[in-house]
């Protein structure tokens, strides 16, 4: 999730200019969970609260001066320091072209999992969870979340740390916090203004989060839109879900396995809501086959909260023996022979928290098994 870094300091007013200019096409996925960069298969989700948004256009000095009172109020951090730093903020030209490059077109799973799930990322996963066996069973015993699992998810995020971000923080949250790049189409504008408003409310956490954990503010790196550490995790998630793991009395995400590894567990068993939250021994997914003369059914939001038989009345049949009283949502995914059926179990549901997307929950999930050295389905 990492792309290039670089260049331009501009002053205040050709800024707007040049975001006024930008001409980015589809925005990325609308809701930002522990890691952010947008998968091209989200999509933007319509929203009742869209009608509250306020657009009225508020100039860039006056947004500025308002978010330095309410930082320092919200956090009682000091407004001249906050200004201070802000000052040495550079709006990134590369951060608005990539948050506003055209999505792709929406990959069937086939090519997503080939994508996903190299031989090198499954070989490269194998290593690291032998290296990391250790760490990754103490917290599985502590959380129920298995070690394979934690594994493929800092797989997919950073190649297994290999690539955490080059980006300065405080500069993509800057950018992204009163430049976020607007595509001129009316029917995208609420919901790219409550995009500028989320990454607005990421800088000022980025402010509580240097001061809670001794980070540099000015020299912390991460992904483009501001995601950090091994399991790029956002100043907002980083703040509420990361964990002391080694009892050092810091919460380092970029350095310490125990305290990466405890992070995402507790990620996985804290995100959700009332269906969320991972379950110990759970189950993950089952493929499913849809009996011929019933009509598929896509819910959106994955939520697992049909039954077995409400599965059943539908068409839908496990191929393999599911557990009497689970919960489950239908996936349908795009295969190379045509359509492949699943039930996401509520770890499934667990996973897409991380990253809203079905394919990225079935990416992470199969790449678990593969590390396990399971065969992975046909896709
Ligand atoms: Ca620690």
């Amino acid at each position: 999730m990492i792309r290039r870094a670089l260049h331009t300091l501009l002053s205040a007013s050709l800024l707007a200019l040049v975001a006024c200019a930008t001409q980015p096409s589809k925005p990325p996925s609308a809701k930002t969970p522990a890691s952010s960069p947008p998968l091209a298969e989200t999509s933007v989700e319509s929203n009742p609260a869209d009608a509250s948004v306020d657009l009225t256009p508020v100039e860039f000095a006056v947004a500025r001066a308002d978010f330095v009172r309410d930082t320092a109020k919200r956090f009682g951090i000091d407004a001249g320091y906050i200004d201070r730093v802000l000052a040495q903020a550079v709006y990134r030209d590369d951060v608005v072209a990539l948050m506003s490059k055209p999505a792709e077109r929406v990959k069937p799973w086939n090519e997503y999992r080939a994508r996903m799930l190299t031989d090198a990322r499954i070989a490269s996963g194998r290593e690291f969870f032998a290296t990391h066996r250790a760490e990754l069973q103490r917290v599985y015993q502590r959380t129920g979340v298995p070690g394979e699992i934690i594994t493929a998810i800092v797989g997919v995020e950073t190649s297994y740390g290999g690539f955490t971000g080059k980006h300065r923080v405080l500069d993509a949250l800057y950018t992204l916090a009163f430049y976020y790049p607007r595509s001129g189409d009316p029917a995208k504008a609420a919901y790219e203004q409550r995009r500028e408003l989320f990454f607005r409310d990421e800088l000022a956490q980025l402010f509580a989060l240097a001061r809670e954990e001794k980070l540099d503010i000015l020299s912390v790196t991460g992904s483009y839109a501001g995601a950090m550490g091994m399991g790029q995790f956002m100043p907002s998630s980083y703040r509420e879900f990361a964990v002391d793991g080694d009892g050092d009395g810091r919460r380092d995400l970029f350095d310490d396995y125990d305290d990466i590894f405890s992070s995402i567990a507790n990620y996985f068993v804290k995100k959700g809501g009332e269906q969320g939250g991972w379950v110990r021994d759970g189950v993950v997914a089952a493929q499913a086959a849809l009996l011929p003369g019933h009509e598929e059914f896509n819910p959106t939001d994955w939520l697992p909260v049909y039954t077995l038989e409400d599965l059943a009345a539908r068409g839908y049949r496990p191929l393999q023996p599911v557990a009497a009283g689970l919960t489950a949502t239908p996936v349908t995914l795009q295969a190379s022979d045509g359509k492949q059926y699943w039930f996401g179990f509520r770890n499934y549901y667990a996973i897409t928290r991380y990253n809203n997307s079905k394919m990225y929950a079935m990416a992470v999930y199969q790449l678990s098994q593969a590390i396990l050295g399971q065969e992975l389905p046909p896709a």
